[in-house]
């Protein structure tokens, strides 16, 4: 029964070398493996010869049983090396591939549209200047010459922290601390989020962007503050845009402006954006209130300016021609990647 044995061991390694030797293709391997050491093949069929092997021979045949089977499986390893299908060469590195691309983001639309203000801004002189967003109840209100009754102080209105800070509902905290820290004149925007309380819906959220300017200097009149305005309307959304002012009222302003930019969607004929007016009411603004230069230790006999500030979101929405502001803090790709 060994002598058998060992002669059909010896068959079957033969019967592998031609098989493998022949091999052409991957598939040529595999049909060899198949036929040899697989659940029908050759050495397979073996396997049941080893329960008759007589108990002295065991040893023996064990051995040269084990050795085929080494053997057969070399060979199909080999073979499979030849042909560039073994394991260890698949999983090989291949170094003439191109890398992996990740996917690569870009900016949310309201910081390509705080700056491209800011650029605009800058060629005209301006400085870029930013401030916290958590801010005392002075550089929010008091210094701004809010009045102690004023409505936006409401709890009901603004975010206040138990120790009487509060989140900013505009930048022109960043325009105090500038005038506080600094001598006229002084020449910044100062572009970043504001809070104020309200319920969201489709044109207000809890969270906006703002940009501010101010321009300190002496003889700011508000000739100046309606060329920069409208420099800036034709660089933002092209030269066929006007822009006129209309009297307000704000407290840190005296005179105050509000400023309207002919509608961008019709060309000022008349739509549904503009409610037939024409028009679209794009930003506050004034010549900045004695007041508020006194509370910063500028004496307003020697120095004026003017301020302005609008709504990021606003102008966004109008360039990209958005419906609704939520899209901005939704973070969903299929919005964003079209910017
Ligand atoms: C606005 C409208 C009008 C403003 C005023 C000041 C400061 F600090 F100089 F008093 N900064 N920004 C201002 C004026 C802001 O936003 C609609």
């Amino acid at each position: 029964m060994l002598k058998e044995l060992l002669a059909e061991l010896d068959a079957v390694t033969a019967e592998a070398k031609a098989l493998l030797a022949d091999a052409k293709t991957a598939a040529d391997v595999e049909n060899a493996k198949n036929k040899l050491t697989g659940r029908n093949g050759a050495l397979t069929a073996l396997a049941p010869m080893m329960g008759r092997i007589a108990k002295e021979d065991k040893p023996v045949a064990g051995k040269a049983f084990n050795e085929a089977k080494n053997t057969v499986q070399a060979m199909i390893e080999e073979a499979r090396e030849r042909l560039g299908t073994s394991k260890v060469s698949a999983e090989a590195i291949d170094v003439t591939l191109p890398g992996r691309r990740w996917p690569i983001g870009r900016k949310h639309p309201v910081s390509q549209t705080i700056d491209e203000c800011c650029a605009i801004f800058r060629r005209m002189g301006f400085v870029v200047a930013e401030g916290p967003e958590i801010e005392t109840v002075k550089n929010c209100f008091d210094a701004l010459n809010a009045p102690i009754d004023h409505p936006s102080r409401d709890p009901k209105d603004t975010f206040y922290f138990d120790d009487g800070r509060l989140l900013r509902t505009q930048t022109s905290t960043v325009q105090i601390r500038t005038m506080l820290a600094q001598k006229p004149p002084i020449r910044i925007v100062s572009p970043g989020r504001c809070f104020r309380r309200d319920t969201p819906d489709a044109t207000h959220g809890v969270h906006f962007h703002q940009i501010e300017g101010l321009y300190i200097d002496h003889d700011v009149s508000l000739a100046d503050l309606k060329s920069t305005l409208e420099a800036f309307a034709n660089e933002f959304f092209g030269d066929s845009v006007a822009i006129r002012m209309r009297p307000h009222f704000f407290p840190f302003t005296e005179p105050s402006v509000e400023c309207d930019f002919s509608c961008v969607m019709c060309g000022g004929k008349g739509c549904r954006v503009c409610k037939n007016s024409g028009w679209l009411e794009i930003l506050g603004c004034g010549m900045v209130n004695p007041n508020v230069l006194r509370n910063v230790g500028i004496n307003p006999e020697k120095w004026q300016g003017f301020a302005f500030g609008m709504g990021i979101e606003r102008l966004t929405m109008l360039k990209h021609r958005i419906g609704d502001l939520r899209l901005f803090s939704e973070n969903d790709l299929r919005f964003l990647k079209q910017f």
